[in-house]
Parts: structure tokens; C-alpha cells; sequence
């Protein structure tokens, strides 16, 4: 656990460019559970050419010995701390040899190099190579990295490492030595090894210029050919970079490891991707289409960092949206072109509306270009990478495709090779097209989520149209000054069935917009989320549900669908502090009604358009969130279009029969559609059969989960039944079984406290292991609103409880968990006053920097 003194927060204004540089790196690792023994050799070369102090970073490391230009250094010639290694007097030019021990076994942070199930991985993003070796870690020092591995070659054939693999011999006492050396210069945090045992499935691509690359994705025995899509995928982004961005891969292989124990989603360490095997292994039977997408995505993003984050990289963590935000914003437009353009842009809005605004809401309020850390691995966030991703997408509409490839190729040819800064990438827009981009730049430093005012007026003698708009961004936890920014505003007027596109681009607090008009037009306003801010306009039910016809916009009618569905909210805890049920508007009933009866062409559309928006979608349109209400009405409007529209659900439903299964576009849509007419049904007496016959006859996961939802969310009988089916069913298999873990958490009703007991016994379950903790308390904050909130703060309590046992296990699972209990301030009193109280208890204990950081912040 760290000290006191290390709970120094680092200022981007501080940044310094290092005294010395590292230009070549040679690591020798023999491979032991409990003693793993490490030479690290450098080239040392001060920046001034002057002799002067090395200060490496390190944790946890057990030094042997310190060898400078082949002498071996007295222990007094060098100073060891918790966190540093300082070499006085240190040549201009100098090769530094460390030996270190490390235990593998004992690492259950998962940070630097741990074991997951058996074999060896590392994870370094960060700041973790400082828990393998002493070094200059941070992004601004670029070294060739060659790497050697020994280890035994009965229980680790697959030796892995950055690079081209350039020797492997047997040794005569059964190890077997491999030496990788990759050729481009990396910061420490791109390193990474693997050692196991596994199964390779192998695959090739050849590049736009002819070159041949081998593809090697490695997954535990027994799971290769669920390896196969993400094959496919890896082979689809490969191409696309080259189509879209012009950008191939360059190195003669692409690995990716798929291991069990991991804290995030994936890693582009080069060359050699280190992914949670949630994001590499499916088939039809334990996997879902969402599944399947997110497959896609990751391996998408993964192999898009190769440019945006590995060729060039981040000068300082600081800069961690340069390469995230570019990165989600590419694999966004990857996905988008793989599938439903529309669909995705409602989940990357769906993100935004609701975790990020939260996050711009709560203590941990950051710009997507932190100023200020005390932990980095606190700043892998929403903000960070989907904001981030926004703020590209913003400099996309203003400079249209062309313009912003225009920009990325000189970005390209300016940085290839170099750590650089967020600005210099929106310089390299900048400078590309001409534009200023000065004021588009306070995205960077700017915390907080802007509010958007608008007014209408129409002129009918001047026919004329005028949009008087207002920007205001709410001081935040970390900022109280805010100035107005560059938002561009896409809008459709409506009239005499026909809709106009405008982009406006909005400078200062206050501004006007006419149009020429001779109708009295219906604004479509923030088309496409056009700018992450919150829309403010006084729509009224029959405008909001002409938009939801009529805009050409997929996300705007969507959005119209939305914003019918708050008034709704509004109403019924009206009609709640008054004492009486509220009833839907016929309106939204008979909208609703013809959709069923003629479903649109994008099925899955329809189904998004047919799904009553999420608590959480809900909750963060209030400051001060009324819980249970929310939590009763929600369930109220299910149950009224679920009785009102019964026989229309179970006609949609029958006239969408299962087909053989495919993961392709339209079988996708329709099963969604399926899912949702099954959701309401599970609400309507006398379906047991139906969810039965679905649940047994469907021959893959996502129509067999659809049936465990829908029974869930109405609290249905069936449902333990079926799930203990289930959980028979893939007991063995533990990556499935985590659904059943997260449906377990989320069923809305009290015996869950016990559930969640027995779920922590389970054979399966292991608090060591990110993904089981994730499945059952991750589901149960964001997917069982009602129990996690309960009246006697016994949620909280639980919560509270897990992550302090998971700090002391591993920081950064704990430190992402408490999210949820940090945002006090946004509930009444009572509960205020609950979850104060833990954490106020929380924070008397000895945490993580992790921690330390949200909680302390969270109650200043
Ligand atoms: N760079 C990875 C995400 C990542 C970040 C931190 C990690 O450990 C602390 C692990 C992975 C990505 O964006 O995919
Ligand atoms: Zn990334």
C-alpha cells in the first residue's frame, strides 16, 4: 500500500522533457513463478550531452545488482526508495546492466508481470514496467526493445514478445531461450511477454503494398475455433485502415493473446495485443451479437493504435486522449461501416448521456486533457476516450472527410516516430485545411457538460425563421470558470414533408439564426448529437413525434423518441407526489401501435425506437435523482405497453421466426426486434410456455439470454428455473457463466442480498480474477437500480464493503467500482447521509492512490 508521500498528484504545467534518454533496451527474463530472475541492459544518453543524476522509476522490485559500463556499482553508489533508483554522477554516455527478481505469482494487481491461469503476461499501460524494471517510464522515451525469454519448453512452448522473432534454441537442461527484437523505437509502456501453453489459431493478411503478415491469436487449450471471428475482424480492420486512412500494418506478424486474468478490455502492446478473452473467444452458443460487436470493436481499436497511439504516441499521460480519443473515434467509424451507421451512433450517445455527463457531474470531473493526477489509471475514462471521441467528431463535421484525412496524413508525415501533444494534432488539422482552430481547442481544457438554450421564432409576413441559441457550461468540481466553445450545431427544419440540413457553427455565449422559410418549420435540432452538450428546447408532444417520423436523421428521430419519453417521466412523478397512477397518453400508444403493426425497414432501429430508455438514460437528466420513482415508473410504462399492446407484441413477435443462426447485419436486427416483443411479453400473464419454447428451442446465446432478460426485468417465475438450467448447463465454461453472475446481480428484488452472498461461494467465483468481481458487482450498481439504492443503504453498504477487500487485491478493479457510491451529492438526504457515511469510513482506512484519489476528492 503506498504512503503518505507518494500522494503527490503530478501538473501537466510541470512537464519537463527528461534529462536522459534510453535508445536501446536488452531484457533477459528466466521465467519462475516466485523468482523471476531479469538483466536489464540500457544505453544511457543525457539530453545535454553533460554527466548529471539518473532517476529511474520502479515498484516493488527486488534489485540483485547494479552494473554501469560493465562495472559492477557499490550499493552506496546508488540510493533504492519505494518508488526510485538515483545513480549520481551518471555519464553523458553510459550502459547500465540492472538484475532484478520478480514474483509473477504474488502480482494481483495485474500490473507489470503477473500470472493468469498459469501463464505468464504482462500488462505496463501505464506505469506498470516500473513493477519489471527500474526505468525511464514514461511515453517521451523511445527505445528499441530486444527482448529474451528462457523458460521451460514442455510447459511454455509459446514464448512471446514485441517484434519479429529472430532466434529460438534449446537449451541442453529442457529450456528453450527465444530472442524477439522489435525495430521500432517504443516507450516502456507498449512492452509486453507472454509464456504459456496455448492454442494458435493462425491466419494471414497481405497488404495493400503485397507484403505477407502472419496473424496468431493465442487462447486457451480447447479454444480456437472460438477464435475465428475475431480472426475475421482483425482481417477486416487491416483493410479498412488502408481504404479509409491509408495506413497498413508494419510489422511481419500481429499476435494476440487472449488471457483470462485482466484488468481492461485489451492492449496494443506492439506487435503482441494482450486481450481479455471476453473480447477475443465466440461462437453462436456461448456468445451474443452484442458479443460478436464488441469483438469487432476492440479488435478494431486494438489494431487501429498501431498508428494513433504506437507510431506516434503520447509525450505524457496527459495526453492519453491524442491516442484514445482518435482511436475510439476510428473504431467507431469502423463499426459503423461493418454495421448500422445509426445504431452505433445512438450506443456512443447513449455513453455520453449517460457516463460522461455523469462523470462532468460528479467529483472526478475532468477535461478529455486532465491537468492535474494523482493516480494515471484513474484517468482511463469515459472523458477521456468517448468525450475525447466526440471532440474528433466534432473537428470531422467541421472539416468534413476529405479535410480531416488531409489532416491525419499530415499528422502522419509530421509525428511518425514521435511522442507529441494534442496539439500538435489539432495543429496538424489546423495547417492542413487552412482553418483556425483556436478556439475549437478549449475542448482540451475545458471540464464539463455545455447546455445548449434554444428559442424559436417565426416571422410569417417576413418568412422568415430565426433560432436564438444560448451556451453555458456549469462550473464542475474541478473548474469553476467556463467559456463558451466551438459547437457545431447540425439542424433539419421540417416543412410540408420535406426537411432542409444546416450546419451551424456556434462561436459565442449567445448567437442568432435565420432561415428563409414560408412555412412555420419544426426544428431537428443537434442531428446526430452533432456536439456532446445537453439540448435544451420546448418541443411539444406532436413536434417531438413528427421529428420521430419525419427527420432524415436516424439519431435525431430517435432522440425525438427520447425526449417523448422524459415528458412522460416528468408527468408521472407529478402524478405520483399527487397520489394517483399515472396512465400513458394514447398518443404514444398508437405511435407505438403502428410501428409494431408495420415495422420500418431497419429492424433494429425499430427495436431501439420500441425499448423505454434505461434508468440510467432517465436518471441523469436530474440533479437530484428520485430513485424509487423513477425506478416505479419505469416499470409502470413497461407494464402499460406491455398490456395495452399485448396481442401486437405477440404478432410482431410470431412474424419474426428463428432462422439458423449467422452473426450478419439482418439476422442481428430481426433477433433484436424479437428480443424486445419478448421483453414485454414476459410481462403479460399466460407466456410461460413462450419463454420456455424460446429458451429451449433457439440455438444460440443471444435469443436464449433474450429469454433470462425478459423474465428478469419482470421478475418473473420462470426465471429461477431457467437460470439454474443455465448455470448447469455452462458451469464449466466460466466466461459464460459470468452472465449468469450478472443476471443473478440484477434481479430487481431483495433476496438478492443473499444471491450475492452465494454468488462470492460460488465454485467459480474468484476475487483475484477482474471479470467474476465485474460480473456480479459491476451488474448489480448499474443494472439493479432499485436494490442498489434500497431504502436502508444496505446497497451501499455492499458495495463499500467489496471494494475495500478488492483494494487490497487490486487497486484498479476497486478503484472503478467505487464510481457509483461517489456521487452523493445527487441523491436526497437520506441516502446523502448513507453513503457519506461509508465513505467517510472508507477513507479512514490505508487505501490505494487509486482510491485514495476519488474517495478524498468525493467528500472535499
Ligand atoms: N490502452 C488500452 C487500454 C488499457 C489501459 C490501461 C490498462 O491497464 C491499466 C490496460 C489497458 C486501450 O485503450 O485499449
Ligand atoms: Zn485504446
Amino acid at each position: 500500500m503506498s504512503q503518505v508521500s507518494s500522494r503527490q498528484a503530478k501538473k501537466l504545467s510541470d512537464y519537463k522533457a527528461p534529462e536522459f534518454t534510453i535508445t536501446d533496451v536488452e531484457l533477459s527474463f528466466e521465467l519462475n513463478p516466485q523468482a523471476t530472475k531479469l538483466t536489464a541492459v540500457y544505453q544511457l544518453k543525457s539530453a545535454s550531452g553533460k554527466a548529471g543524476t539518473l532517476i529511474l522509476d520502479g515498484q516493488e522490485l527486488k534489485l540483485l545488482s547494479v552494473s554501469l559500463d560493465g562495472q559492477l556499482l557499490n550499493a552506496d553508489c546508488y540510493q533504492v526508495t519505494a518508488e526510485q533508483l538515483i545513480l549520481p554522477g551518471m555519464p553523458a554516455k553510459a550502459q547500465l546492466e540492472l538484475n532484478i527478481e520478480l514474483n509473477p505469482q504474488a502480482n494481483t494487481a495485474l500490473e507489470g508481470l503477473y500470472l493468469s491461469n498459469g501463464a505468464y503476461c504482462t500488462q505496463c499501460e501505464a506505469e506498470g514496467f516500473r513493477r519489471i524494471s527500474y526505468y525511464l517510464d514514461r511515453p517521451d522515451v523511445l527505445a528499441r526493445f530486444t527482448t529474451h525469454i528462457i523458460a521451460d519448453d514442455t510447459a511454455y512452448p509459446a514464448l512471446l514478445s514485441n517484434g519479429n522473432l529472430v532466434s529460438s534454441t534449446l537449451l541442453p537442461d529442457g529450456r528453450r531461450h527465444v530472442t524477439w527484437v522489435d525495430p521500432f523505437p517504443k516507450p516502456s509502456y507498449l512492452f509486453a511477454l507472454v509464456a504459456g501453453d496455448f492454442d494458435c489459431l493462425k491466419g494471414s493478411y497481405t497488404t495493400g503494398s503485397g507484403r505477407e503478415v502472419a496473424l496468431e491469436f493465442y487462447v486457451d487449450k480447447g479454444n480456437k475455433n472460438r477464435a475465428q471471428f475475431a480472426l475475421e475482424s482483425l482481417q477486416r480492420a487491416m483493410l479498412w485502415d488502408e481504404q479509409r486512412f491509408g495506413l497498413e500494418y508494419d510489422l511481419d506478424i500481429y499476435m494476440v493473446v487472449a488471457v483470462d486474468f485482466f484488468n481492461m478490455g485489451a492492449m496494443e502492446n506492439k506487435g503482441l495485443n494482450v486481450f481479455n478473452s471476453k473480447y477475443v473467444l465466440a461462437d453462436q452458443q456461448s456468445a451474443t451479437d452484442t458479443d460478436f460487436f464488441n469483438i469487432e470493436s476492440i479488435i478494431g481499436h486494438e489494431y487501429f493504435h498501431n498508428w494513433t497511439g504506437n507510431r506516434v504516441t503520447c509525450r505524457d499521460w496527459f495526453q492519453l486522449s491524442l491516442k484514445e480519443g482518435l482511436t475510439v473515434f476510428r473504431d467507431q467509424q469502423f463499426s459503423a461501416d461493418m454495421g448500422s451507421a445509426t445504431l452505433n451512433r445512438i450506443d456512443a450517445v447513449k455513453t455520453i448521456r449517460t457516463a460522461q455527463f455523469a462523470e462532468d457531474a460528479g467529483p472526478m470531473a475532468h477535461p478529455i486533457r486532465p491537468q492535474q493526477v494523482l493516480e494515471m489509471n484513474n484517468f482511463y475514462t469515459v472523458t477521456v476516450y468517448d468525450k475525447g471521441a466526440e471532440v474528433i467528431r466534432m473537428l470531422h463535421t467541421l472539416l468534413g472527410q476529405d479535410g480531416f484525412r488531409k489532416g491525419m496524413d499530415l499528422y502522419f508525415k509530421r509525428h511518425d516516430g514521435q511522442a507529441v501533444t494534442c496539439d500538435d494534432f489539432v495543429n496538424a488539422m489546423q495547417d492542413a485545411n487552412g482553418r483556425d482552430l483556436t478556439l475549437f481547442s478549449r475542448w482540451y481544457q475545458q471540464s464539463g457538460t455545455p447546455e445548449l438554450k434554444v428559442h424559436s421564432q417565426f416571422d410569417a409576413k417576413k418568412r422568415e425563421f430565426k433560432l436564438l441559441m444560448q451556451q453555458h457550461t456549469p462550473a464542475t468540481a474541478d473548474q469553476a470558470d467556463k467559456e463558451p466553445l466551438l459547437l457545431p450545431v447540425r439542424v433539419e427544419l421540417l416543412a410540408e414533408g420535406a426537411s432542409l440540413p444546416y450546419l451551424l457553427e456556434m462561436t459565442e455565449t449567445q448567437q442568432e439564426f435565420s432561415f428563409a422559410v414560408s412555412q412555420k418549420p419544426v426544428p431537428v435540432l443537434l442531428a446526430d448529437f452533432s456536439a456532446p452538450v445537453k439540448l435544451q428546447y420546448q418541443y411539444s408532444m406532436d413536434e417531438l413525434l413528427q421529428i420521430a417520423r419525419d427527420a432524415k436523421d436516424g439519431v435525431a428521430r430517435w432522440d425525438a423518441i427520447q425526449q417523448l419519453w422524459q415528458i412522460q417521466v416528468k408527468a408521472a412523478i407529478e402524478a405520483n407526489s399527487s397520489g394517483a397512477e399515472y396512465q400513458l397518453p394514447a398518443a404514444l400508444f398508437e405511435f407505438y401501435r403502428q410501428l409494431l403493426v408495420k415495422p420500418l425497414d431497419d429492424l433494429a432501429f425499430t427495436a431501439e425506437l420500441l425499448t423505454v430508455p434505461a434508468y440510467d438514460m432517465v436518471a441523469e437528466q436530474f440533479d437530484e435523482i428520485p430513485v424509487q420513482t423513477l425506478v416505479v415508473a419505469l416499470q409502470s410504462f413497461q407494464q402499460q405497453l406491455a398490456t395495452q399492446l399485448a396481442e401486437q407484441w405477440q404478432l410482431c413477435y410470431q412474424s419474426l421466426q428463428a432462422e439458423a443462426y449467422q452473426y450478419q447485419q439482418q439476422q442481428v436486427a430481426k433477433r433484436a426486434l424479437r428480443s424486445v416483443c419478448l421483453h414485454y411479453l414476459a410481462f403479460v400473464a399466460g407466456k410461460d410456455e413462450l419463454l420456455r419454447q424460446q429458451y429451449n428451442s433457439s440455438d444460440n446465446m443471444t435469443d436464449q439470454l433474450a429469454v433470462l432478460r425478459a423474465c428478469r426485468s419482470a421478475s418473473h417465475p420462470l426465471f429461477a428455473e431457467l437460470m439454474s438450467a443455465f448455470e448447469q448447463r455452462w458451469n464449466k465454461d466460466v466466461l459464460v457463466l459470468d452472465k449468469w453472475f450478472s443476471l443473478s446481480a440484477s434481479y430487481p428484488q431483495p433476496p438478492v442480498f443473499n444471491t450475492l452472498e452465494q454468488l462470492t461461494a460460488h465454485p467459480q467465483f474468484s476475487w483475484q480474477n477482474p471479470n467474476r468481481v465485474r460480473a456480479v458487482f459491476g451488474a448489480f450498481y448499474q443494472q439493479n437500480p432499485a436494490m442498489f439504492h434500497s431504502e436502508d443503504g444496505k446497497g451501499y453498504q455492499q458495495l463499500a464493503d467489496v471494494v475495500l477487500k478488492m483494494d487490497a487485491i487490486n487497486p484498479q478493479v476497486a478503484s472503478r467500482l467505487v464510481t457509483p457510491l461517489l456521487s452523493w451529492k445527487r441523491y436526497q438526504s437520506a441516502r446523502q447521509q448513507q453513503l457519506k457515511a461509508v465513505l467517510q469510513a472508507m477513507l479512514t482506512r490505508d487505501l490505494s492512490n487509486d482510491l485514495y484519489e476519488k474517495v478524498s476528492k468525493s467528500l472535499s
